[in-house]
């Protein structure tokens, strides 16, 4: 069935993981194309469903509360809200924004998963996971650090060394430790419950290669055939983790789903709680009607990196559930990357959108112009400031900008804003019929996901706008013939109208701007009531709908770009935590603030220096290998932190006893830890 004979229509947005702010790949990937998608069929008055909502579960989230030494629930209440506030800011017109925290996506994941379970599904299989006694659970993937077996990076991870990029299996590690407990895990048998892929293969050959070959992008069904082509395997859809929805079976305390099962059905909680909410029927967006031809066409915008899941996996499940519509299309764009290189929220090399916003307030339409016009729709796309720079200043200001403001000044001018004579439509039969044509030009590339083209057929009307003016040139025409010259001029106040009505799936602040201009008071424009002008009606002021960005502004993007790799650099090649310790273990040690009596060289050796410490407690000696940064007779005096319990140890036969602390930095420098102030010698560290 066509995407346009569809009643009705249920469309998603990729769950962003709520561990981290938006920058402008996510809007460039499922994003932008969705609301442009999705503003385009309310105007067009079709009964539309936009959804979407935070990510909550994974490990992912659990990794960054570990790293900030807060709890997820900390981590996704600050995300998850700083993210709906960026999405509300760029105009992502969500019908409703959730959360896979909620109490009703727990509800709806686990009903799904029994319903599978019931019908016997699942298969069910042993497998060996490592398990850390001490902590009494099992160890994800990232919870596990070890050697290497490719390259010896010895804090490789349990699923990837990131050193050599090679995938692992947690078992590949040598010398495997729990970053929990710091101890060696032990393998246990685990049981989980998988999705048999294998089973489903046929069926979505059937109905994915050959049901879809016309449908979806080249990008995603090439993706698609070359998975069914290696030939699916089965994948687990429970995890031995501490975070996410509990999988609802007496036998699986403690185990969670797998966060690819459950995340797609947060497009169906959302969906449910949207419709509690405002009294609607969410089964009429999700489930099989009894007349097929009421379905929803349902439609999921994402990333490259989600379509397995969103191709495979998750029509898989809705299939094996059997009551549940099927994705009609999943229009997947690929990546966009920054100034020449992958956008890295590790590397903090991004352009924030909170940050933009506070850089730029206002122009979120320049941003929502230019991605659109970048957007990585069937290969990777690279956004550059000067890039940003050069769309907005000769294309928004210089060609849709201008016209706008030369016909509402000339207005103004000649007729002082008013319009005369009812003025239903454009009395040019050739300007009326480009502009048709550019009508059916955005219906059709909206209609198969090519929004860049769409926004350049949008961009040619205001390019004919301004080819009709200066031929038709009023200044001058004003002179001999003032009727003519307002009917070149409310001809162009409709083409305005147009561009108004054309524009507002692409830049919806601006479209507003030219109504208010226009003195057309309705929020939006809808296809069906085009712009008309009673005699008499006044047009409001012009106002400038966009201004030039200034070489200063964007040298001031570029630096901070380069300041924060810079600082990356730096804190990259910083080695990771080690395991984490218990609190015992850091109280066993005795930390004291020290002063240096005597210092001297250790003969025959580059690096040590032999020191006489005051510890408050006695005085010791301790050798320490700080000689090629310190010279002897420049360190007396000193006041450092010293480990006064660590076993005495014989170092070119001289009894050290104890461990002066020092910090190294990215370079390798050394330097004392030593209190902000003059302490007594024998305080306490703690
Ligand atoms: N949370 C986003 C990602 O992989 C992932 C999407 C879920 S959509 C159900 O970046
Ligand atoms: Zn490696």
């Amino acid at each position: 069935m066509k995407q346009e004979l569809y009643k009705r229509y249920t469309i998603t947005s990729a769950l962003p993981y709520a561990n981290g702010p938006l920058h402008i790949g996510h809007l460039a990937g499922a994003y932008i194309p969705a609301d442009i998608f999705v503003r385009y069929l309310r105007l067009k008055g079709k009964d539309v469903v936009y959804i979407c909502g935070s990510d909550e579960h994974g490990a992912a989230i659990t990794i960054k509360a570990k790293k900030e030494g807060t709890t997820p629930q900390q981590i996704i209440d600050k995300y998850h809200q700083q993210i709906k506030n960026s999405f509300e800011e760029f105009g992502i017109a969500f019908d409703f924004y959730h959360r896979t925290s909620a109490a009703i996506h727990h509800e709806t994941s686990k009903e799904f998963f029994l319903n599978l379970y019931h019908k016997g599904e699942f298969v069910e299989k042993f497998s060996e996971q490592y398990y850390d006694a001490e902590f009494d659970q099992f160890l994800a993937d990232r919870y596990i650090t070890g050697t290497c077996p490719h390259c010896g990076n010895e804090n490789a991870y349990g699923d990837q060394c990131e050193k050599c990029g090679t995938s692992l299996n947690p078992t590949d590690l040598i010398n495997p430790k729990s970053t929990l407990s710091g101890k060696t895990p032990v393998l246990r048998p685990t049981k989980h419950w998988y999705l048999p892929l294998d089973k489903y293969q046929p069926w979505l050959e059937k109905w994915l290669l050959e049901g879809k070959k016309d449908k979806l992008k080249p990008n995603v069904y090439g993706q698609c055939s070359s998975w069914l082509k290696q030939g699916l395997q089965a994948r687990s859809m429970t995890r031995d983790l501490d975070w996410g929805v509990d999988v609802p079976l007496d036998e699986a305390k403690g185990k969670k789903l797998y966060v690819w099962l459950d995340a797609p059905i947060g497009y169906i909680s959302s969906t449910k709680q949207w419709a509690l909410d405002k009294g609607k029927d969410w089964e009429k967006y999700w489930k099989k009607q009894p007349n097929e031809a009421d379905n929803s066409c349902l439609i999921h915008f994402i990333g490259k990196d989600n379509i397995v899941f969103h191709c495979i996996t998750f029509p898989s499940i809705l299939h094996a559930h059997g009551d549940y519509i099927l994705p009609e299309n999943i229009p997947a764009n690929e990546f966009l990357n920054l100034e020449g290189e992958k956008l890295s929220t590790s590397r903090n090399h991004a352009v924030w959108l909170h940050e933009y916003l506070q850089d730029f307030p206002g122009k979120q339409d320049e941003l929502r112009y230019v991605l659109t016009s970048i957007l990585p729709e069937t290969s990777d796309s690279e956004f550059t400031w000067k890039d940003y720079q050069a769309r907005v200043n000769n294309e928004l200001v210089a060609i849709l900008g201008n016209f706008v403001n030369r016909v509402m000044v000339l207005m103004h001018k000649y007729f002082e804003g008013k319009v005369s004579g009812t003025s239903a439509h454009i009395t040019d039969e050739l300007v009326k019929s480009d502009i048709a044509k550019a009508y059916t030009e955005v219906e059709e590339s909206i209609g198969s996901y090519k929004f860049r083209q769409a926004l350049a057929a949008v961009m040619d009307v205001a390019r004919l706008g301004n080819r009709y003016l200066t031929e038709k040139e009023p200044w001058k025409l004003y002179k001999t013939d003032p009727e003519q010259t307002r009917e070149v001029l409310q001809n162009c106040l409709h083409i305005i109208g147009h561009l108004g009505v054309l524009m507002q799936p692409f830049l919806p602040f601006s479209a507003k701007k030219i109504f208010a201009m226009l003195h057309i008071n309705r929020d939006s424009v809808d296809y069906n009531t085009p712009v008309w002008f009673e005699d008499g009606h006044s047009l409001g002021q012009a106002e400038l709908l966009f201004e030039k960005v200034e070489d200063s502004v964007i040298e001031a993007q570029l630096n901070k770009l380069k300041e924060r790799a810079n600082a990356a650099a730096v804190s990259q090649s910083t080695a990771p935590a080690k395991a984490n310790i218990s609190y015992e273990q850091f109280t066993s040690m005795d930390i004291r603030v020290g002063t240096i009596l005597t210092a001297e060289k250790v003969a025959k050796t580059k690096k040590l220096l032999k020191l006489t410490i005051d510890t408050g407690i006695d005085q010791r000696t301790v050798v320490s290998g700080i000689a090629e940064y310190y010279a002897p007779e420049t360190i007396v005096g000193q006041q450092v932190s010293i480990l006064v319990n660590l076993e005495p140890r014989e170092i070119k036969g001289i009894l050290s006893q104890g461990m002066i602390l020092m910090a190294e930095n990215s370079e390798g420098k050394l330097t004392f830890v030593q209190p902000a102030e003059k302490f007594e010698a024998g305080s306490v560290v703690r």
